[in-house]
């Protein structure tokens, strides 16, 4: 008996560190689901204009922005123009410093908690062009 005991003690420990193990990774999943997308700053042809434009995202997601053709740019999120009108929200997506040469990168994750709805973003030097865009985030 005394050994069925252990041996049964020996499989339920093995059972619970199994469980334990899935949950954790059912816990992370979401985060690991998260996404990066590439927004190019200055489109491949020359245009001053992100490309895309226009994407649509899920919070707690990444925007990478690469420096690309015709620069300087820079990615200023509009203060008025985001679901919560939040100026703060708004500030602390952007990146204000001009990136100067081809190939460098910056990026912008959206917080977990981000409300749902349009963002638009539009570069500094080149607003008056139309370098402007628009990322939905999901509900
Ligand atoms: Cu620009």
């Amino acid at each position: 008996m005394k050994l069925i005991a252990a041996s049964w003690r020996r499989f339920s420990l093995a059972v619970l560190t199994i469980l334990l193990v899935v949950s954790s990774f059912a816990v992370f999943t979401p985060s690991a689901a998260a996404e990066t997308h590439q927004v190019k700053l200055g489109s491949d042809k020359g245009m001053l204009a992100f490309e895309p434009a226009k994407l649509t995202i899920k919070p707690g997601d990444t925007i990478e922005w690469v420096n690309n053709k015709v620069p300087p740019h820079n990615v200023v999120f509009d203060a008025a123009k985001n679901p919560s009108k939040s100026a703060d929200l708004a500030k602390s997506l952007s990146h204000k410093q001009l990136l100067m040469s081809p190939g460098q990168t910056q990026t912008t994750t959206f917080p977990a908690d981000a409300p749902a709805g349009e963002y638009t973003f539009y570069c500094e030097p080149h607003r008056g062009a139309g370098m402007v865009g628009k990322i939905t985030v999901e509900g």
